[in-house]
């Protein structure tokens, strides 16, 4: 960081305010406990939409996957995103994961980050640098685990180069 800079850094993953929905890339694989959320729960900094997170009363995780993003292993990425977690009532946490592709867009690895138990809002801050020469595309995993009785809410992804 230049000293006095007041550039701002570019954004790299597409609707990270939610403003948008779950669209623009952004997907789940569970659609009936992970859903776009209009009611003024998400980050302070872009409020009324986030991304409502519950877990489902099964074992089985949901997920909610972020756009792919060009990424070059000779970097390393900041990822901040802002959780609120309400209701923590089993065994369980919210995970976040990285899943890296290679330039025919095939999976090829990934990486666990953290995994928040802690009841409350704040900002959860990643530093990611890709897996290999080989990866050219990443993406952010939230993973709710099973049966744990969470209860979030998931805003204002922030996916930055250093
Ligand atoms: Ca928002």
């Amino acid at each position: 960081m230049v000293r006095g800079s007041t550039t701002t850094p570019t954004n790299l993953v597409v609707n990270g305010t939610f403003d948008a929905g779950l669209s623009s890339g952004w997907t789940t694989d569970d659609p009936t406990d992970i859903k776009a959320d209009a009611g003024n729960n998400g980050s302070p900094a872009n409020p009324v939409n986030s991304v409502s997170l519950q877990s489902k009363t099964t074992s089985s995780n949901g997920h909610l996957f972020s756009p792919q993003v060009a990424v070059s292993s000779t970097k390393t990425y900041s990822i901040s995103s802002w959780l609120n977690l309400k209701q923590l009532t089993g065994i369980g946490e919210v995970g976040f994961y990285i899943d890296e592709y290679n330039s025919s867009g095939q999976w090829i690895s990934g990486q666990y980050k953290t995994g928040v138990h802690t009841l409350g809002a704040g900002n959860v801050g990643l530093t990611y640098q890709p897996s290999s020469s080989s990866v050219s595309k990443a993406s952010l995993q939230v993973i709710v685990v099973g049966n744990s009785g969470i209860q979030a809410y998931f805003d204002n992804v922030l996916w930055t180069s250093n």
